[in-house]
């Protein structure tokens, strides 16, 4: 029998998901907007098995094994079903870097799974139970960018993502920066733990962030980039500002990222409209014009400690090949 194959492409966040509510269910503690990249993804290969194996890259991985096998659990408890399989995943995207694996991973799986088990969801059930896995995997479910449901009171029902349609789908580009090439110290899980528990500026983080993310969807349906960008580089400041607040500080910052997000500020105050992100880790990403991103990426490789530049347009959303 020839492998289910399913590929998920991996999103980044114009405004940040970071924090969870207590209990089960991985229910985000606030919503998020993202853009899917067409150059980054997951592929992900499906089997029934005597035993459940997990594979990364060709290497059996036990560490990563755990979150996926309760994922398929979760599948075997909801049918009935107690098959085992022999999942492999290839990522065209660094792993545990701060680039967003977790999303594509574990939507490409909920794609694999749901076909492997004979499930026929919808793709706003399937961004659902993605969530389940990864909380940024629930986005990746859509092609272009995607508003993911969140809240202190949201439900397991209501904690789906759906694609946003904008003016500026086709135009824009997001040129990833890659700021070091080694895995993050902290995952961006037990960052949010550390955060939610401790850091003195979580609640205004919360407390703010419908404001941002109503203002950021509204700026990106009417096709306003520069107002869309500012919000994402509040959005991205403020998530950064809730780990310097903890007990015990941390941050993704590494000389390469300061250097390359003073190279965004200058380039802007020279007339370039481009504006940065970053998330659980010290890439940095810069969102801008199509037609301004080569001349963008030009300049921004050159920043010293960027190891590397790739110009992402919109992609895909999750399928199976
Ligand atoms: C995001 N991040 O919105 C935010 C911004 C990182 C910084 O979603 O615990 O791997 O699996 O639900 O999805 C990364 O967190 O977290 C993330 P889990 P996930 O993209």
């Amino acid at each position: 029998m020839t492998p289910i194959r399913a590929v998920a492409h991996t999103n980044i966040a114009l405004i940040k998901y970071w924090g969870k509510n207590k209990g089960d269910g991985n229910l985000p503690a606030v919503g998020s907007l993202s853009l899917t990249l067409d150059q980054f993804y997951t592929t992900t290969l499906v089997e029934p098995n005597e035993q459940d194996v997990f594979e990364l890259d060709g290497k059996k991985a036990t560490q990563e094994a755990v979150r996926v096998f309760a994922h398929v659990d979760w599948f075997r408890k909801l049918t009935g079903n107690a098959q085992k399989f022999k999942i492999c995943s290839f990522n065209e995207v660094p792993t545990a870097s701060g680039l967003a694996s977790s999303a594509s991973a574990f939507a490409a799986l909920t794609m694999g799974l749901a076909q492997a088990f004979g499930l026929d969801f919808s793709r706003q059930e399937l961004s659902r139970i993605a969530r389940r896995g990864s909380g940024s995997a629930a986005r990746s479910l859509f092609s272009g960018f995607a508003l993911m449901h969140g809240g202190p009171h949201i439900s397991d029902e209501g904690a789906f993502a759906e694609p946003i349609q904008t003016p500026l789908s086709e135009s824009l580009a997001m040129i990833v920066l890659e700021c070091a090439i080694k895995p993050k110290d902290i995952g961006s899980r037990d960052a949010m733990k550390r955060v939610t528990e401790t850091s003195i500026f979580y609640e205004a983080f919360r407390a703010q962030h419908p404001r941002l993310l109503e203002s950021a969807v509204s700026a990106l349906r009417s096709g306003d980039l520069e107002q869309l960008g500012r919000l994402m580089e509040n959005s991205t400041l403020q998530m950064h500002a809730t780990m310097l607040g903890c007990s015990e500080p941390f941050w993704y910052f590494n000389a390469a990222t300061m250097a390359a997000l003073s190279e965004v500020t200058s380039l802007r105050r020279s007339g370039h409209l481009c504006y940065f992100t970053m998330d659980a880790g010290p890439h940095v990403k810069v969102l801008c014009h199509l037609h301004a991103a080569e001349s963008l990426r030009e300049r921004l490789a050159r920043v010293e400690g960027v190891a590397r530049a790739t110009i992402c347009r919109a992609g895909p959303g999750a399928y199976l090949s």
